[in-house]
C-alpha cells in the first residue's frame, strides 16, 4: 500500500489530523492498535478550549458538539469554604465547551467513513521504518494479513505508550519531565451537577473536581496517591470524600449510581524535537500535562492544526519551511500550556511535603486570584485557550 501520510493512531489527534488533510486533498491512511468500540468509548477529557472549538467547527465536524455540548462562560475555585468565579466571558469575552472526548472521537471517525477514507483497527505489530530517508514504511499485521504502508511522512499520533517516540534514535530526543506526588481518581455518575459550572477544590484533604458531562451525568475527580488501589474505595466511601472536599454552606452535592471509575496518573511531560526526519509526533505522544488544566486533548488538536497546515504546504507546493518549523511553532505553545497546567496543580493539590509557610502561600496565592482581575484575568486567557500558531 501507499499513501501521502501514515498516521499512527485514531486518538483526537490522529483522526482531526486525518480529516484536516482530507479537506486539504492530501491521502492519509489511519492505522489504530485498538476496536472501533474501545476507543469510541474511552472516558478521557472533557473540556473543549474556544481554540478547539472553533478549528472543530471550521473543519465541519461542529454539528453535534454545538447541539449537546455545554457552552460553559465560567469556572469556581473553591477555598477556604468560599468560592471564587473566573468569569471567562467578563475577562476574555470567550467561552469553553464542555463536551466528552470519546463524543469527538465519535464524531472524527464518523466522518473518517462518511468520507470513505482509509481507517484501520485492530492493527498488530505496528512498526515505522526508514523514518530518515523521505519513503518512511510502516509495517504491521491486519485482519491476519502482513502489510506494508509507504508513505511520504509518518505522523506519531500514538499517545504516551505508543511506539512511534521510541522509535527515534537515542541521544535525539531531550526529555523533560515531572512525576506528581498524587494521581486522580476519577468517577462517572449519573446524577445531577450540583453546579452550572466546573468546582475546582482546594481542600486540606486533597484537590477535587467537580466537572459533568451533561444535565444527567458528572464526571467528578479526588486528588488520591499515586498507587491509590482503587478496590479500597466503595461508592459510600468516594461520595463521603467528595461531599467533605468540596464541603460549603448551603451546597449539596448529588449522589447517583457510578457507571465508571478510574485512576490517572499526574506527570508532565514533554519531548524536543518533536520531530525526526519525515516522522513528526503530535499529541500526547509527544507531550503529557496534569489534566487541571484541561488541556491534553486541545494541545493535541493545537499541534495537528499546525501539522496540516506544514503539510499542505509541503505537498501542495515543496515547502519544507513549515515542516522544518513544526516543532518550534509547537513547542512555544506546549510550553506554555505545561506551565499553566503545572500552575493550576500546584495552587490546587495538597502536597504531603509542603511545610506550613508553603501552604499558607498556596492560599494567598488563591486569595490574590480572588481579589485581582489581572490575576483572574490571566488564568481566564490560559483556560479558554492561547491563540493557535497557524
Ligand atoms: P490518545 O492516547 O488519545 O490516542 C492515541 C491512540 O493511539 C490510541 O487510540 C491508541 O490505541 C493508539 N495507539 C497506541 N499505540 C499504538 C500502536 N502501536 N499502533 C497503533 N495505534 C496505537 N485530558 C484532558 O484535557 N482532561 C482530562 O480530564 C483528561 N483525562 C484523561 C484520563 C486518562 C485516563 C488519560 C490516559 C488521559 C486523559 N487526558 C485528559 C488526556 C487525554 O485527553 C489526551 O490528551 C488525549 O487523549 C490526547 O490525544 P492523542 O494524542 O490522540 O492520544
Ligand atoms: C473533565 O470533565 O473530565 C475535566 C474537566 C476539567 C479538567 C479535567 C477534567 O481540568
Amino acid at each position: 500500500m501507499r499513501t501521502q501520510v501514515g498516521i499512527v493512531g485514531a486518538g483526537p489527534a490522529g483522526l482531526l489530523l486525518a480529516h484536516l488533510l482530507h479537506l486539504r486533498g492530501i491521502a492519509s491512511v489511519v492505522v489504530e492498535a485498538r476496536s472501533r468500540d474501545y476507543v469510541e468509548n474511552r472516558i478521557r477529557a472533557g473540556v473543549l478550549e474556544h481554540t478547539t472549538e472553533d478549528l472543530l467547527v471550521g473543519a465541519g465536524l461542529g454539528a453535534r458538539m454545538q447541539r449537546e455540548g455545554l457552552a460553559h462562560h465560567g469556572v469556581h475555585l473553591r477555598f477556604a469554604g468560599r468560592d471564587h468565579r473566573i468569569d471567562f466571558a467578563a475577562l476574555t469575552g470567550r467561552h469553553v465547551t464542555v463536551y466528552s472526548q470519546h463524543k469527538v472521537v465519535q464524531d472524527l471517525i464518523a466522518a473518517r467513513l462518511a468520507a470513505g477514507q482509509p481507517l484501520l483497527f485492530e492493527a498488530a505489530d505496528v512498526a515505522v521504518h526508514d523514518i530518515s530517508g523521505d519513503r518512511p514504511r510502516l509495517t504491521f499485521r491486519h485482519d491476519g494479513a502482513a502489510q506494508e504502508l509507504t508513505c511520504d511522512v509518518i505522523a506519531g499520533c500514538d499517545g504516551f505508550h505508543g511506539i512511534c517516540r521510541p522509535a527515534i534514535p537515542s541521544g535525539v530526543l531531550e526529555i523533560f519531565e515531572r512525576t506528581y506526588p498524587f494521581a486522580w481518581l476519577g468517577i462517572l455518575a449519573e446524577a445531577r451537577p450540583a453546579a452550572d459550572e466546573l468546582v475546582y477544590v482546594n481542600h486540606p484533604r486533597g484537590f477535587a473536581l467537580l466537572s459533568m458531562r451533561s444535565p444527567e451525568l458528572v464526571r467528578l475527580y479526588l486528588q488520591c496517591a499515586p498507587d491509590e488501589d482503587l478496590e479500597a474505595w466503595s461508592d459510600d466511601r468516594i461520595w463521603a470524600e467528595l461531599a467533605a472536599r468540596s464541603a460549603r454552606e448551603g451546597f449539596a452535592l448529588n449522589e447517583g449510581p457510578i457507571v465508571q471509575r478510574g485512576i490517572t496518573p499526574m506527570r508532565s511531560f514533554v519531548v524536543a524535537p518533536m520531530q525526526y526526519g519525515r516522522l513528526f509526533l503530535a499529541g500526547d505522544a509527544a507531550h503529557i500535562v496534569p489534566p487541571t488544566g484541561a488541556k491534553g486533548l486541545n494541545l493535541a488538536a493545537a499541534d495537528v492544526a499546525v501539522l496540516a497546515r506544514a503539510l499542505e504546504a509541503f505537498f501542495r507546493h515543496g515547502d519544507t519551511g513549515r515542516l522544518a518549523a513544526y516543532s518550534a511553532t509547537c513547542l512555544d505553545r506546549v510550553w506554555k500550556v505545561q506551565r499553566f497546567s503545572w500552575w493550576m496543580t500546584s495552587m490546587l493539590h495538597r502536597f504531603e511535603q509542603h511545610s506550613r509557610f508553603e501552604r499558607r502561600v498556596q492560599l494567598a496565592e488563591l486569595e490574590y486570584l480572588a481579589g485581582s482581575t489581572a490575576a483572574s484575568t490571566a488564568l481566564a486567557e490560559n483556560y479558554v485557550g492561547l491563540q493557535l500558531a497557524v
